[in-house]
């Protein structure tokens, strides 16, 4: 039986024990005694934000389908715990096992975003590992970092033993087989860190000499030994189709995850290139799903987790070219069944509209607009490609639909920016209230329009 690393009086002092038992539906367990690598998944943040990351869970399924290995999660503990575990010396754990991350081979690390660097120092602090890798020492953890943030690395390299830069599907069974092999033949840590650096993807900063600028960018970048490539190059999947790998059974949280809900990838990458973004490039190419993939896909996620939910995720969804055909599919199929459809990151265009009437119950709730700049000059600049024309009408549309409530995603600080680009989200601002005026008459109205604006 699995015992757990927290007492029953640590579990009833904090705030949701259940971030911190496992045991979940679709949770995968194995012996440890059966396998050859433990490899700790951890996203450094809160259960219920690292349980809505897509990415977590497709290597956590990949990495368990091989025999030979056990893929556990790994999360930040929220404060409450933090501070007891320090108190009481207890080490971080990964929920299947229970067991100490400080024993497992790796310490994979997700870097979603830059804010959560502090995390990644807690995470390597409660499991009692050395925060630099040049201290770690023979039996600790191997510390790898991947995800959007794994293809800027230098600013954290001191504390990765590696990075792999690129779509996880792609070079991980070389990454284990190399590691197994060094294991057998009696290979220290140097020498695994030697071999990976061969493997595409994988980049090792102990093996390389990098100088910087005064402004911290770099100035030169070279081996430090023989044989270490001079570049290290992104690894992605480049057919979405043949080489996708479909999560079948996702882990169900007991307690609300920020995506509760089962999340089908449509495609990954996207096609608009908005020069701020950085998804918008690194994720690149755009490559689309099969949609009879997708299909198929659905229905078994949602008969295998009992989600009342199911979101079309990708960074740009109206770009999905058979989205039409997924949707219909979707409500036909599923929405009879009380299962919602939602549909983050679309643009409003009139097939949306009709779509979102059709699929939720969002009479009531709000839209989103992401115009991002409050001036056309400013959108010019940054590539945005929407035009104020195009905004006004998405919002007259919305209005006329029935929708009263619009949200506003803008940025400050842009390069260029003006005051009067920042004067142009309020007028922007007033602009939609007054279009609701215009477009909606009184007697059709659902009360006073509402703008919500966030910068
Ligand atoms: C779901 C989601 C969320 C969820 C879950 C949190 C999360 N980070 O996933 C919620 C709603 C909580 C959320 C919140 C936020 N999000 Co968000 N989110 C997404 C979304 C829609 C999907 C993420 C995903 O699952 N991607 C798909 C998977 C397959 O890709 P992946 O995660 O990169 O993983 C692959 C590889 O990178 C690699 N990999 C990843 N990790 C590792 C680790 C190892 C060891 C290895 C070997 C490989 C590897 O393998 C994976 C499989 O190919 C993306 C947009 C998108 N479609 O990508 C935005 C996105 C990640 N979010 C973004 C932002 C800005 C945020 C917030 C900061 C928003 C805010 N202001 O609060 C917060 C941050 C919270 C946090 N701590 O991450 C940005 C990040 C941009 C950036 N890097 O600067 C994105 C790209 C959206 C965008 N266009 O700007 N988000
Ligand atoms: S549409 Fe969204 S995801 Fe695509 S490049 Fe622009 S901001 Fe990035």
């Amino acid at each position: 039986m699995r015992t757990l690393a927290l007492s029953d009086e640590i579990l009833m002092k904090v705030d949701k024990a259940a971030r911190y038992i496992g045991g979940e539906v679709n949770s995968v367990m194995k012996d440890k005694n059966d396998v050859d690598i433990r490899f700790a998944m951890c996203f450094p943040d809160v259960y219920e934000i690292g349980m809505s990351n897509l990415g977590m869970m497709i290597l956590y399924n990949m990495f368990n389908e091989r025999e030979d290995v056990w893929c556990e999660r790994v999360f930040s503990p929220w404060m409450d715990l933090d501070k007891v575990m320090r108190e009481e010396h207890i080490p971080l754990f990964a929920l299947e096992s229970q067991e100490p991350v400080k024993e497992f081979d790796f310490l994979g690390i997700t870097l979603g975003y830059e804010m959560c660097y502090t995390n990644v120092l807690q995470v390597l602090d409660l499991s009692h590992v050395s925060l630099l890798a040049k201290d770690r020492k023979e039996d600790d953890p191997i510390v790898i970092g991947g995800g959007a943030c794994a293809y800027n690395p230098e600013p954290i390299a001191e504390f990765f033993d590696m990075f792999y830069i690129g779509e996880g599907e792609t070079v991980y069974d070389a990454l284990f087989d190399a590691y197994k092999a060094n294991k057998a033949a009696g290979g220290s840590r140097a020498d695994f860190l030697f071999v990976a650096s061969q493997i595409p993807g994988i980049y090792v900063p102990s093996l390389y000499n990098v100088t910087y600028k005064e402004d911290g960018t770099i100035a030169s970048f070279t081996p430090a030994k023989e044989g270490v490539p001079e570049k290290v190059c992104k690894q992605l999947i480049t057919d979405v189709t043949k080489d996708y790998r479909a999560i079948k059974a996702p882990v169900v949280p007991f307690i609300k995850a920020t995506q509760d809900r089962v999340t089908l990838e449509i495609q990954r990458g996207c096609i608009r290139g908005c020069r701020f973004c950085q998804a918008g490039m690194i994720y690149r190419p755009t490559r689309e799903r099969n949609v009879e993939d997708l299909k198929a896909s659905a229905r078994e996620m949602l008969q295998n987790t009992g989600h009342e939910e199911i979101s079309l995720s990708s960074l740009s969804s109206s770009d999905y070219s058979e989205l039409k055909e997924l949707v219909n599919f979707l409500i036909e199929e599923f929405h009879g069944n009380a299962v919602n459809i939602s549909l983050p990151s679309l643009r409003i265009d009139a097939f949306a509209l009709d779509v979102m009437s059709k699929v939720q119950d969002v009479k009531k709730s709000s839209l989103t607009f992401a115009p991002e700049a409050g001036s056309q000059r400013l959108r010019n600049v940054i590539n945005k490609g929407l035009t104020e024309e195009n905004i006004l009408h998405g919002a007259g549309e919305a209005f006329k639909g029935g929708w009263n409530q619009v949200k506003l995603y803008f940025m400050l600080g842009l390069p260029t920016e003006t005051e009067d680009d920042m004067k142009g989200i309020a007028h922007l601002a007033q602009k939609i209230a007054e279009t609701y005026y215009e477009e909606v008459p009184k007697e059709k109205r659902n009360g006073k329009v509402q703008v919500n604006v966030s910068t």
